[in-house]
């Protein structure tokens, strides 16, 4: 069992918007996934449909603008987005899109890392929730769909990263 604030979680959501959340178990500390996490200027170490990020305003503060590009097969080229809100203590992270050729308008997402299990410091759960425009022209349940697929993809991945960190760290400590 975790607690999760949810009160990072709650968003406004207007009338021609969708939101919804991701959860992801991860083996491996929260520090270990929070240093992925907090990474605002490398999201393609784990967001896999991601090929480049340049930052393009600010060293990783509130306010810093980062421009990504989205590998080929996707309904996208490139998106722009500001960092919301990076809480070292409370290991949360949001950004919003500002920009960019996708239909993902006015995407907003927020990432928290907690402590899971038994007293346990090797158990994460990360929540992930959203809220984007509807796109014209399709539903509630084909955005859900599409951006869940795209949230649990990068989620699993940052699982497989940090579990692979954790067993270096183990490692190198007992060797
Ligand atoms: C994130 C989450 C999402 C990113 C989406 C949903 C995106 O980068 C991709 C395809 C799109 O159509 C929209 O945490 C956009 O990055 C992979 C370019 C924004």
């Amino acid at each position: 069992t975790a607690a999760v604030d949810t009160l990072s979680h709650t968003h406004a959501v207007g009338p021609d918007q969708c939101c919804s959340a991701v959860l992801q178990t991860i083996s491996a500390p929260p520090q270990t996934v929070w240093s992925v996490v907090r990474r605002f200027d490398n999201p393609q170490a784990y967001k896999q449909f991601l090929k480049s990020c340049h930052v393009i305003k600010g060293g990783g503060e509130v306010g810093s603008l980062r421009e990504v590009r989205v590998v080929s097969g996707l309904p996208a080229a490139s998106s722009r987005e500001r960092l919301d809100i990076l809480d070292e203590e409370r290991h949360v992270m949001g950004f919003s899109v500002v920009g960019g050729d996708h239909r993902l308008s006015n995407y907003r997402s927020v990432t928290t890392v907690h402590p899971a299990g038994e007293g346990s410091t090797t158990a994460t759960l990360v929540v992930e929730s959203y809220v984007v425009d509807i796109p014209t022209g399709n539903s509630w349940d084909d955005t859900r769909a599409f951006v869940d697929t795209i949230v649990k993809c990068n989620l699993q991945s940052l699982a497989h990263i940090a579990e692979d960190l954790a067993k270096d760290v183990t490692r190198t400590t007992t060797t």
